[in-house]
Protein backbone atom coordinates (compact mmCIF):
# COMPACT_ATOMS: atom_id res chain seq x y z
CA UNK A 1 0.00 0.00 0.00
CA UNK A 2 1.24 3.98 -0.53
CA UNK A 3 -0.56 6.54 0.74
CA UNK A 4 0.43 9.88 -0.26
CA UNK A 5 -0.86 13.07 0.83
CA UNK A 6 -2.18 15.76 -1.04
CA UNK A 7 -0.65 19.12 -0.95
CA UNK A 8 -4.66 20.88 -0.33
CA UNK A 9 -6.53 17.91 1.43
CA UNK A 10 -6.82 14.43 1.49
CA UNK A 11 -4.47 11.51 0.38
CA UNK A 12 -4.33 8.79 -2.58
CA UNK A 13 -3.65 5.46 -1.72
CA UNK A 14 -2.59 3.04 -4.70
CA UNK A 15 -1.38 -0.43 -4.34
CA UNK A 16 -4.08 -1.95 -2.66
CA UNK A 17 -6.73 -4.89 -2.48
CA UNK A 18 -9.29 -3.59 -0.52
CA UNK A 19 -11.02 -7.10 -1.90
CA UNK A 20 -8.52 -8.93 0.83
CA UNK A 21 -8.10 -6.27 2.99
CA UNK A 22 -7.88 -7.88 7.09
CA UNK A 23 -9.90 -6.45 10.06
CA UNK A 24 -6.54 -4.57 11.07
CA UNK A 25 -5.74 -2.87 7.70
CA UNK A 26 -9.61 -1.82 7.89
CA UNK A 27 -8.30 -0.19 11.62
CA UNK A 28 -5.45 0.96 10.14
CA UNK A 29 -7.12 3.03 7.10
CA UNK A 30 -9.94 4.34 9.53
CA UNK A 31 -7.09 5.69 11.34
CA UNK A 32 -6.01 7.55 7.99
CA UNK A 33 -9.08 8.60 7.09
CA UNK A 34 -9.51 10.67 10.89
CA UNK A 35 -5.89 11.83 10.24
CA UNK A 36 -6.16 12.89 6.73
CA UNK A 37 -10.13 13.38 6.67
CA UNK A 38 -10.21 12.18 2.78
CA UNK A 39 -8.60 9.20 1.40
CA UNK A 40 -9.19 9.05 -2.38
CA UNK A 41 -8.33 5.01 -3.58
CA UNK A 42 -7.30 3.74 -6.57
CA UNK A 43 -7.06 0.80 -9.08
CA UNK A 44 -10.16 -0.07 -7.22
CA UNK A 45 -12.39 -2.88 -9.16
CA UNK A 46 -15.02 -4.52 -6.43
CA UNK A 47 -18.75 -5.86 -7.62
CA UNK A 48 -21.64 -5.29 -5.00
CA UNK A 49 -21.06 -8.17 -2.90
CA UNK A 50 -17.50 -7.31 -2.73
CA UNK A 51 -18.27 -3.71 -2.09
CA UNK A 52 -20.32 -4.93 1.02
CA UNK A 53 -17.96 -7.36 2.83
CA UNK A 54 -15.07 -4.74 2.43
CA UNK A 55 -17.47 -2.28 3.91
CA UNK A 56 -18.39 -4.49 6.80
CA UNK A 57 -14.38 -4.76 7.92
CA UNK A 58 -14.70 -1.04 8.85
CA UNK A 59 -17.91 -0.93 10.88
CA UNK A 60 -21.88 -1.17 10.35
CA UNK A 61 -22.76 -0.26 6.72
CA UNK A 62 -25.77 2.10 7.02
CA UNK A 63 -29.48 1.12 5.89
CA UNK A 64 -30.87 4.72 4.31
CA UNK A 65 -34.03 5.52 6.15
CA UNK A 66 -35.74 5.92 2.60
CA UNK A 67 -35.88 2.33 0.69
CA UNK A 68 -35.94 3.91 -2.80
CA UNK A 69 -32.57 5.11 -2.17
CA UNK A 70 -31.69 1.37 -1.55
CA UNK A 71 -29.79 -0.61 -4.36
CA UNK A 72 -32.31 -3.79 -5.09
CA UNK A 73 -30.04 -6.31 -3.91
CA UNK A 74 -27.74 -4.78 -1.51
CA UNK A 75 -30.18 -2.25 0.93
CA UNK A 76 -26.55 -1.38 2.18
CA UNK A 77 -25.57 0.59 -1.13
CA UNK A 78 -27.07 4.42 -1.68
CA UNK A 79 -27.45 4.44 -5.60
CA UNK A 80 -27.30 7.70 -7.01
CA UNK A 81 -28.03 7.27 -11.12
CA UNK A 82 -30.00 8.00 -13.41
CA UNK A 83 -29.45 5.10 -15.97
CA UNK A 84 -32.00 2.33 -15.92
CA UNK A 85 -31.33 -1.17 -14.54
CA UNK A 86 -32.66 -4.07 -16.00
CA UNK A 87 -35.27 -1.80 -17.49
CA UNK A 88 -36.09 -0.18 -14.40
CA UNK A 89 -35.31 3.24 -12.32
CA UNK A 90 -33.31 2.16 -9.74
CA UNK A 91 -32.02 4.55 -7.31
CA UNK A 92 -32.41 8.34 -6.85
CA UNK A 93 -30.70 10.87 -9.76
CA UNK A 94 -29.14 14.02 -8.64
CA UNK A 95 -28.28 13.95 -4.96
CA UNK A 96 -25.63 15.57 -2.70
CA UNK A 97 -25.82 18.48 -5.24
CA UNK A 98 -26.08 21.14 -1.91
CA UNK A 99 -23.02 21.75 0.39
CA UNK A 100 -23.78 19.26 3.45
CA UNK A 101 -22.74 16.55 6.04
CA UNK A 102 -24.36 13.00 5.66
CA UNK A 103 -27.26 12.58 7.84
CA UNK A 104 -26.42 16.03 9.63
CA UNK A 105 -30.46 16.11 10.10
CA UNK A 106 -30.74 13.25 12.27
CA UNK A 107 -29.40 13.02 16.22
CA UNK A 108 -26.91 10.52 15.01
CA UNK A 109 -25.33 11.57 12.09
CA UNK A 110 -23.37 9.29 10.05
CA UNK A 111 -19.58 9.10 10.77
CA UNK A 112 -17.80 8.04 7.73
CA UNK A 113 -18.51 7.53 3.97
CA UNK A 114 -17.53 5.50 1.14
CA UNK A 115 -18.66 6.80 -2.55
CA UNK A 116 -17.70 4.34 -5.52
CA UNK A 117 -18.29 5.89 -8.92
CA UNK A 118 -19.82 3.16 -11.51
CA UNK A 119 -21.11 5.39 -14.39
CA UNK A 120 -19.06 8.76 -14.76
CA UNK A 121 -20.01 10.47 -17.57
CA UNK A 122 -17.34 12.24 -20.24
CA UNK A 123 -16.14 15.72 -19.77
CA UNK A 124 -13.98 14.85 -16.68
CA UNK A 125 -15.36 17.00 -13.93
CA UNK A 126 -17.65 15.03 -12.35
CA UNK A 127 -16.64 14.83 -9.18
CA UNK A 128 -16.90 15.34 -4.74
CA UNK A 129 -16.04 18.58 -3.51
CA UNK A 130 -15.15 18.73 -0.01
CA UNK A 131 -14.52 21.80 2.65
CA UNK A 132 -12.27 20.98 5.35
CA UNK A 133 -14.11 22.17 8.28
CA UNK A 134 -11.17 22.19 11.00
CA UNK A 135 -9.33 24.43 8.67
CA UNK A 136 -12.47 26.20 8.15
CA UNK A 137 -13.10 26.84 12.27
CA UNK A 138 -9.39 27.44 12.98
CA UNK A 139 -9.59 30.33 10.07
CA UNK A 140 -12.87 31.85 10.84
CA UNK A 141 -12.83 35.83 11.86
CA UNK A 142 -12.69 36.30 15.94
CA UNK A 143 -16.08 37.69 16.03
CA UNK A 144 -17.67 35.20 14.05
CA UNK A 145 -16.04 32.50 15.89
CA UNK A 146 -17.08 34.11 19.24
CA UNK A 147 -20.74 34.38 18.31
CA UNK A 148 -21.35 31.15 17.30
CA UNK A 149 -19.03 29.21 19.94
CA UNK A 150 -21.61 27.32 22.34
CA UNK A 151 -24.61 27.59 20.35
CA UNK A 152 -26.32 24.90 19.01
CA UNK A 153 -28.02 24.36 14.66
CA UNK A 154 -31.35 23.33 13.33
CA UNK A 155 -30.81 21.07 11.01
CA UNK A 156 -33.19 19.63 8.26
CA UNK A 157 -33.42 17.94 4.70
CA UNK A 158 -37.02 17.89 4.10
CA UNK A 159 -36.74 20.65 0.73
CA UNK A 160 -34.33 17.98 -0.46
CA UNK A 161 -36.93 14.99 -0.24
CA UNK A 162 -37.51 13.34 -3.63
CA UNK A 163 -41.05 13.15 -4.83
CA UNK A 164 -41.72 9.53 -5.47
CA UNK A 165 -44.20 8.04 -8.27
CA UNK A 166 -46.82 7.26 -4.99
CA UNK A 167 -46.89 10.77 -4.17
CA UNK A 168 -48.93 12.00 -6.75
CA UNK A 169 -51.85 14.41 -5.89
CA UNK A 170 -50.20 15.21 -2.60
CA UNK A 171 -49.84 18.29 -1.84
CA UNK A 172 -46.61 19.77 -0.51
CA UNK A 173 -47.07 20.19 3.27
CA UNK A 174 -48.30 16.49 3.51
CA UNK A 175 -45.02 15.63 1.86
CA UNK A 176 -43.58 17.64 4.16
CA UNK A 177 -45.60 16.12 7.07
CA UNK A 178 -44.90 12.69 5.94
CA UNK A 179 -41.10 13.51 5.90
CA UNK A 180 -40.81 15.14 9.29
CA UNK A 181 -42.54 11.74 10.65
CA UNK A 182 -39.63 10.05 9.64
CA UNK A 183 -37.05 12.51 9.72
CA UNK A 184 -37.94 15.58 12.18
CA UNK A 185 -34.84 17.68 12.17
CA UNK A 186 -31.97 17.69 14.94
CA UNK A 187 -29.97 19.99 16.39
CA UNK A 188 -25.92 19.60 17.04
CA UNK A 189 -23.47 21.69 18.46
CA UNK A 190 -22.19 24.34 15.72
CA UNK A 191 -18.91 23.59 16.62
CA UNK A 192 -17.98 19.36 17.61
CA UNK A 193 -15.15 18.05 18.64
CA UNK A 194 -14.13 14.69 17.19
CA UNK A 195 -14.09 11.55 19.33
CA UNK A 196 -11.20 10.18 18.44
CA UNK A 197 -8.31 12.88 17.96
CA UNK A 198 -10.38 16.02 20.04
CA UNK A 199 -9.91 18.36 17.25
CA UNK A 200 -12.90 20.65 16.88
CA UNK A 201 -14.51 21.23 13.53
CA UNK A 202 -17.22 23.71 12.12
CA UNK A 203 -20.67 21.66 11.55
CA UNK A 204 -22.88 23.56 9.47
CA UNK A 205 -23.95 23.83 6.01
CA UNK A 206 -25.99 25.97 4.12
CA UNK A 207 -28.20 22.47 2.42
CA UNK A 208 -29.02 21.45 5.82
CA UNK A 209 -28.33 24.00 8.58
CA UNK A 210 -31.90 26.01 8.91
CA UNK A 211 -30.96 28.16 12.30
CA UNK A 212 -28.94 28.84 15.12
CA UNK A 213 -31.05 27.64 18.33
CA UNK A 214 -31.94 30.69 20.66
CA UNK A 215 -30.64 33.48 18.97
CA UNK A 216 -33.08 35.78 16.86
CA UNK A 217 -33.98 34.73 13.30
CA UNK A 218 -32.64 38.23 12.23
CA UNK A 219 -28.99 37.32 14.13
CA UNK A 220 -29.37 33.53 12.99
CA UNK A 221 -29.66 34.57 9.35
CA UNK A 222 -26.70 37.05 9.28
CA UNK A 223 -24.45 34.75 11.16
CA UNK A 224 -25.61 31.79 9.02
CA UNK A 225 -24.99 33.78 5.71
CA UNK A 226 -21.46 34.73 6.76
CA UNK A 227 -20.78 31.67 8.09
CA UNK A 228 -21.44 29.84 4.32
CA UNK A 229 -19.99 32.97 2.36
CA UNK A 230 -16.46 32.27 4.40
CA UNK A 231 -17.15 28.24 3.96
CA UNK A 232 -17.94 27.73 0.23
CA UNK A 233 -15.58 30.51 -0.76
CA UNK A 234 -13.67 28.64 -3.94
CA UNK A 235 -10.17 29.25 -2.22
CA UNK A 236 -11.93 26.57 0.36
CA UNK A 237 -13.09 24.23 -2.23
CA UNK A 238 -10.94 20.53 -3.06
CA UNK A 239 -12.16 18.74 -5.82
CA UNK A 240 -11.83 14.55 -5.65
CA UNK A 241 -12.62 13.64 -9.69
CA UNK A 242 -14.93 10.61 -10.54
CA UNK A 243 -12.64 8.26 -13.04
CA UNK A 244 -13.20 4.66 -13.12
CA UNK A 245 -11.53 2.75 -10.42
CA UNK A 246 -11.70 5.38 -7.84
CA UNK A 247 -13.18 5.02 -4.51
CA UNK A 248 -13.53 8.18 -1.94
CA UNK A 249 -13.44 7.53 1.20
CA UNK A 250 -13.84 10.33 3.76
CA UNK A 251 -15.07 11.75 7.48
CA UNK A 252 -18.17 13.34 7.94
CA UNK A 253 -17.08 15.01 10.94
CA UNK A 254 -14.59 16.97 9.23
CA UNK A 255 -15.68 17.85 6.05
CA UNK A 256 -18.70 18.57 4.31
CA UNK A 257 -19.10 18.04 0.55
CA UNK A 258 -21.10 18.58 -2.62
CA UNK A 259 -21.63 16.62 -5.86
CA UNK A 260 -20.58 18.20 -8.59
CA UNK A 261 -20.44 18.72 -12.14
CA UNK A 262 -23.03 16.12 -14.31
CA UNK A 263 -24.52 17.91 -17.53
CA UNK A 264 -28.23 17.73 -17.61
CA UNK A 265 -29.18 13.92 -19.21
CA UNK A 266 -25.65 12.48 -19.35
CA UNK A 267 -25.57 9.17 -17.77
CA UNK A 268 -23.94 8.93 -14.39
CA UNK A 269 -24.24 6.09 -11.24
CA UNK A 270 -22.38 6.12 -7.93
CA UNK A 271 -22.68 3.95 -5.35
CA UNK A 272 -22.50 4.88 -1.61
CA UNK A 273 -21.95 3.21 1.62
CA UNK A 274 -21.94 4.89 4.96
CA UNK A 275 -20.45 3.40 8.13
CA UNK A 276 -21.22 4.03 11.58
CA UNK A 277 -17.85 3.71 12.88
CA UNK A 278 -18.78 2.55 16.26
CA UNK A 279 -17.70 6.10 18.12
CA UNK A 280 -20.10 8.94 19.52
CA UNK A 281 -20.19 10.84 16.43
CA UNK A 282 -19.42 13.24 19.10
CA UNK A 283 -18.72 13.26 22.85
CA UNK A 284 -21.74 12.78 24.17
CA UNK A 285 -23.73 11.13 21.82
CA UNK A 286 -24.58 7.55 22.15
CA UNK A 287 -22.28 5.02 19.51
CA UNK A 288 -24.32 5.17 16.40
CA UNK A 289 -25.35 1.99 14.21
CA UNK A 290 -26.29 -0.30 16.92
CA UNK A 291 -29.93 -0.68 15.55
CA UNK A 292 -28.95 -0.92 11.77
CA UNK A 293 -29.92 -4.35 10.48
O1 LIG B 1 -31.18 12.96 -2.23
C1 LIG B 1 -30.31 13.46 -1.48
O2 LIG B 1 -29.67 14.47 -1.83
C2 LIG B 1 -30.03 12.78 -0.17
C3 LIG B 1 -29.81 13.76 0.98
C4 LIG B 1 -31.08 14.50 1.34
N1 LIG B 1 -29.34 13.08 2.18
C5 LIG B 1 -28.11 12.37 2.16
C6 LIG B 1 -27.58 12.17 3.56
O3 LIG B 1 -27.11 11.09 3.89
O4 LIG B 1 -27.59 13.11 4.33
FE1 LIG C 1 -23.60 13.25 0.90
Amino acid sequence: MKLTPRSSLGADVHDIDLRSISVREAQALKAAVYEHKLLVFHGVDLDEADYVAMARKFGVPQRYFQRHYHHPDFPQIFVSNNVPMGGNKVGVAGTGRMWHSDYQFFPEPLPLTFVMPKIVPSGGTRGTVFVDMVAALRDLPNDLRDAIVGTRCFHDAVYYYKVQPFDIDKGIGELMEEFHREAPGALHPTVIEHPVSGRQALYVSSGFTQRIDRVSHEQSRLLLTRLFEFLEDPARVHQATWEPGVLLFWDNRQLMHRATGQLHGQPSRSYRIGIYDGTPFYPGLPVTGENQP
